[in-house]
């Protein structure tokens, strides 16, 4: 059996692991259900042999067991989405080539005919389990374990893989740095496609024996009223959650508010990631909680790189140090390293937390590493001893409440939209998102275009989170003499 990942889920723990709805599982309990999935998985196999199974669940004790099982029966889980339209789906588990989906009785329906159309087995997370647990494969620290995708400046999505000790090496660094205990209470509301949830939040607080409580979306309402419970010690989230409790409290009134904040208040850490995080919201947060929000930054390439320190100066603005076992360095454009403070360049990452490959992409691969360092594409000053983003080195990367979207993606699928000539989608500053997606648009000529009907158009062709806040209707876009769309120009005009 796996020696690898989770030292802690073993079956002599009575301590809860999991909360869902009103369920609380122990540790004994996810460990041995995660047995008897993963043995499931197996049937008649020895070994999964880097198998691509994906998981269409939302947060739950399902979530869990499929996540684990797969590591410790051998192959690769691939998160999915569960808010994916069906023609991002297509393309997920097309790329990641999977061959087995597992879901539960509430989406199996939805999704036999893409699953049978691309040959993917399809079965729900009980159909699996109905084995009991028999001898599961040793895993060597180097196997394939995850993929997740990602955007970045190419036009589709591509998939990160990561492997057993890539996990470990992101999980162990952020225990020791913000010092998880088996007596930490942590919600988990973000979604479990990407690293904050999975890795930041679930692995982390299954690897340090804490209670992680499930939901399956942010809904405000119910976790204020368990942090006015005083639930929870642990708080991890992106700044348009915070922006949004805020907004929230101005529609409560102000004994509400007082009992929510004392909540906050009496947690031990507040932490803020994956988009950065504006001075003014940490000091509106710290003025209502007193909580000193602890900033970090990531990506799903390298898990966390660099965060504020948990016992130490919290700088408003700053992402802070290179994290335990991470080596951080800033290069200049002619790829030299950059040695003093206040001069601007790219941050590069090295260390066991970077990924292995992008999944079938050994050319992006190697365009992505210089010299051994993983290329992140941001740009990042020292001051002080202390990180600070100050940009992207590509325009076309857009963060919206903490996810990154391509700017080429999206115009990609409006380009197919029968009025659209041209179109340039920007990121635009916005106060609740970080960046709200726009789009620029040149129509045909005779057609019309209005903001509600293009909207109802993009629902269901892409996640509804893509889909552009506004748009401009221009006669035609700047470009400059190679025929380029001038984004920045494009931007002082939004
Ligand atoms: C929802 N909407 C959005 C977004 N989320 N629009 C733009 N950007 C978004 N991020 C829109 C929906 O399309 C919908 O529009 C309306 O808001 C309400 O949707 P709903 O789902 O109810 O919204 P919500 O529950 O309030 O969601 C906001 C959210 C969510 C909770 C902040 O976006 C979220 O969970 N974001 C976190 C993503 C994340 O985990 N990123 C980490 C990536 P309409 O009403 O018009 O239909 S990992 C990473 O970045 C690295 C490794 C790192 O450093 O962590
Ligand atoms: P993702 O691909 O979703 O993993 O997003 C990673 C990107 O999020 C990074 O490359 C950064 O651009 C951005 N990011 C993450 N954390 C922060 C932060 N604290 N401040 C600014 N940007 C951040």
């Amino acid at each position: 059996m796996s020696e690898v990942l989770f030292p802690s889920l073993t079956s002599d723990q009575e301590t809860i692991a999991l909360v869902e709805n009103d369920k609380s599982y122990t540790y004994t309990e996810v460990n041995s259900r995660i047995n008897r999935f993963a043995s499931g998985l197996l049937g008649e196999a020895v070994d999964l042999e880097e198998e691509r199974v994906s998981l269409f669940l939302p947060a739950s004790m399902d979530y869990v067991t499929v996540l684990i099982g797969v590591w410790r029966a051998g192959g690769i889980a691939v998160p999915l989405n569960v808010a994916s339209p069906i023609s991002e789906l297509e393309y997920y588990l097309t790329c990641a080539r999977v061959t087995r989906l597992v879901t539960n009785s509430e989406y199996i329906d939805a999704l036999k005919p893409l699953c049978s159309e691309l040959g993917i087995s399809l079965g729900t997370v009980d159909e699996i389990l109905a084995k009991q647990p028999g001898s599961l494969p040793d895993m060597e620290p180097s196997r394939r374990a995850m993929m997740l995708f990602t955007s970045g400046t190419t036009n589709k999505p591509k998939g990160v893989v990561s492997t057993h000790h890539t996990i470990r090496a992101q999980i162990e660094t952020l225990l020791k740095a913000w010092a998880w205990t088996d007596k930490d209470v942590v919600p988990l509301f973000l979604p479990l496609h990407h690293i904050h949830g999975i890795i930041n939040i679930l692995c982390c607080g299954l690897w340090a024996r804490a209670k992680v409580h499930l939901f399956p979306k942010f809904d405000m309402p119910d976790i204020t009223a368990k942090v006015k419970d005083n639930v929870f010690n642990v708080f991890m989230a992106v700044p348009t959650i915070y922006v949004k409790l805020i907004q929230y409290f101005e529609s409560l009134n102000m004994e509400e508010v007082n009992a929510i904040c004392q909540g906050f208040k009496n947690m031990r850490l507040n932490i803020s990631g994956s988009a950065a995080c504006p001075a003014k919201l940490f000091e509106q947060w710290q003025s209502l909680t007193g909580q000193i929000l602890l900033e970090r930054y990531g990506m799903t390439e390298i898990g966390m790189g660099i965060s504020n320190p948990y016992n130490g100066v919290r700088r408003a603005g700053y992402i802070g140090q290179p994290l335990p076992g991470v080596d951080v360095q800033l290069f200049d454009e002619k790829h030299a390293p950059i040695s003093a403070e206040g001069v601007a360049g790219e941050i590069r990452i090295r260390g066991d937390n970077v990924f292995l490959e992008y999944w079938d992409n050994p050319e992006a691969t190697a365009e992505s590493f210089r010299d051994g360092w993983f290329c992140t594409g941001d740009v990042a000053v020292i001051e002080d001893g202390y990180y600070r983003i100050m940009g992207r080195s590509s325009i076309d990367i857009i963060k919206s409440g903490g996810y990154k979207l391509s700017a080429l993606e999206i115009e990609g699928m409006l380009l197919t939209h029968e009025d659209i000539r041209e179109v340039a989608v920007i990121g635009v500053e916005d106060e609740t998102w970080g960046e709200a997606v726009v789009a620029v648009i040149g129509i045909k000529e005779g057609a019309s275009l209005h903001y509600e009907d293009l909207k109802n158009w993009c629902d269901g062709k892409m996640s509804s989170y893509k889909i552009p806040k506004a748009i401009k209707i221009v006669d035609s876009l700047p470009r400059n003499a190679m025929g380029k769309v001038t984004k920045p120009d494009l931007k002082k005009l939004i």
